[in-house]
């Protein structure tokens, strides 16, 4: 592939980015991070495609194309597909045991639930690499199962046909800890989460969480957090993973203001790689497709894009990055477009250093606390990708080389960075940070 011809210190941080890659290689398969995430997860996967392009666009392929390995029989591709390997990861099959329910494609053990649909946006991308019979090739061995994928979506989590999916655990939202999730998840907290909160004992449960063994604590989700999403994952279990189950459950259901924008997203793209291989998308699947579309209409108030909870219908008033989706998912009505621009170039949002995922005057906001304030570089691409695409040029090329500019500061190719002073925070080595610096200094990205 050719390398783009950059000064030398930009040619070596991209080299670092590519032993990042290549460190975090498992075959066809790249874990997120060394230590703290060790096996595949969805959209990392995704955006890892993306940077791996430049490189090599069958590995790139192969990398999409492995997600098939982890789908389910009814089309739910997993949001993490389990690794043979005997590093730890805290939430690992143990905790899911979804091979008593099921079994995936390709044999492998799975999570329970799923992540943003990024994989059709991933395949374009990788797709425009290749000739046209290689395209054609990848496309038509993706599209079978990524139909599947689409249509489980509505069928399973758009019960209502309202035209947006709703979400079963944070997980799925990839935004952890974000303070929208984090305020309908605290109620269901396990009592002992409660009774210690009580006391401002916390700490007391810090001892028995793995993750923060990698990173500080304080830069994770609270040992509070951590123990009711475990919880939610035990009540899944016993709902067997199954929506109309989990509904008469506690676990809180959340129609995803970003999940659903990156799903209008990858709706258009899979019209693209159907009209392709002259394949035709299913007139109900057109259908949920236009229902998404305009339902986003329905999760704004005031310019601003909130979540909704899937019961009562009622917006989940927290402003965080996830209402910025809307721009990269191109349904911002033309007139208010520059006041989204407006309030992603403000202080509250934007420094130096790229998108806060909290704004930085919300009383939840923590720099350099995981979904909770710190920017992150898949936030940072998919928001520049909306910029652009809305004819705002400078601010996109701006956001691009402040997240190239901070990458660059450290060379760790850290997890996420404070949007104060640009330090980085949770993991390094991170594959989506190098990825999608690969894919930052490109041309054409
Ligand atoms: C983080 O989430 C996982 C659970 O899925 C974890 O904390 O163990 C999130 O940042 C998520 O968006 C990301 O896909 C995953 C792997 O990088 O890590």
């Amino acid at each position: 592939m050719s390398v783009p011809s950059l000064p030398a210190e930009l040619a070596a941080l991209r080299e670092t980015a590519v032993s990042v890659l290549r460190g975090n290689d498992l075959g066809d398969i790249t874990r997120p991070s060394p230590t703290l995430y060790p096996h595949q997860w969805l959209w990392d996967s995704c955006f890892i495609a993306i940077g791996l392009r430049h490189l090599d666009p069958q590995r790139a392929a192969a990398e999409i194309l492995s997600l098939l390995r982890g789908q389910w029989p009814n089309g739910m591709i997993p949001h993490v597909i389990f690794a043979e390997t005997t590093n730890f990861y805290h939430a690992g099959p143990q905790r899911w045991r979804c091979d008593r329910v099921t079994t995936t494609a390709g044999g492998a053990q799975s999570t329970g639930v799923t992540q943003p649909p990024m994989i059709a946006e991933a395949a374009v991308r990788v797709g425009a690499m290749m000739s046209d019979s290689e395209r054609g090739e990848f496309y038509r061995r993706l599209f079978p199962g990524l139909l599947r994928f689409h249509q489980w979506l509505y069928d399973e989590r758009d019960p209502d046909d309202d035209g947006l999916v709703s979400l079963v655990h944070s997980w799925e939202s990839g935004m952890d800890n974000t303070p929208t999730w984090m305020e309908i998840t605290r109620p269901v907290a396990p009592l002992g989460v409660r009774a210690l909160r009580r006391v401002n004992g916390d700490d007391a449960l810090d001892a028995l969480r793995r993750d923060s063994k990698e990173v500080p604590s304080d830069e994770r989700l609270t040992s509070g957090d951590l123990f009711t999403l475990y919880r939610i994952v035990r009540e899944l279990r016993r709902a067997h993973y199954n929506f109309r189950e989990i509904r008469r459950t506690i676990v809180p259901l959340v129609q995803d203001v970003a999940f659903n924008a990156i799903l209008v997203r990858a709706n258009e793209h899979l019209s693209t790689i159907a009209a392709e291989i002259g394949e035709v998308i299913p007139a109900r699947l057109r259908r949920s497709a236009r229902r998404t579309r305009e339902a986003m209409g329905e999760l704004v108030v005031d310019g601003v894009y909130y979540s909704r909870d899937f019961r009562t219908r009622t917006l989940l008033r927290h402003e965080t990055i996830a209402g910025l989706l809307p721009l990269y998912a191109g349904v911002v009505p033309e007139d208010r477009v520059d006041e989204m621009v407006k309030t992603i170039t403000s202080p509250r949002y934007w420094s130096r250093f790229g998108v806060a995922s909290v704004p930085l005057d919300d009383p939840n906001f923590l720099p350099r606390c995981y979904w909770q304030g710190p920017l992150w570089v898949n936030m940072n691409w998919l928001i520049a990708d909306g910029l652009e695409r809305y004819g705002r040029l400078d601010a996109a090329e701006d956001l691009r080389r402040n997240t190239v500019d901070v990458i660059a500061s450290s060379e760790a190719m850290f997890e996420y960075y404070s949007p104060l002073d640009g330090s980085g925070a949770g993991s390094n080595r991170f594959s989506w940070t190098a990825a999608l610096l690969i894919d930052l200094l490109a041309a054409d990205h």
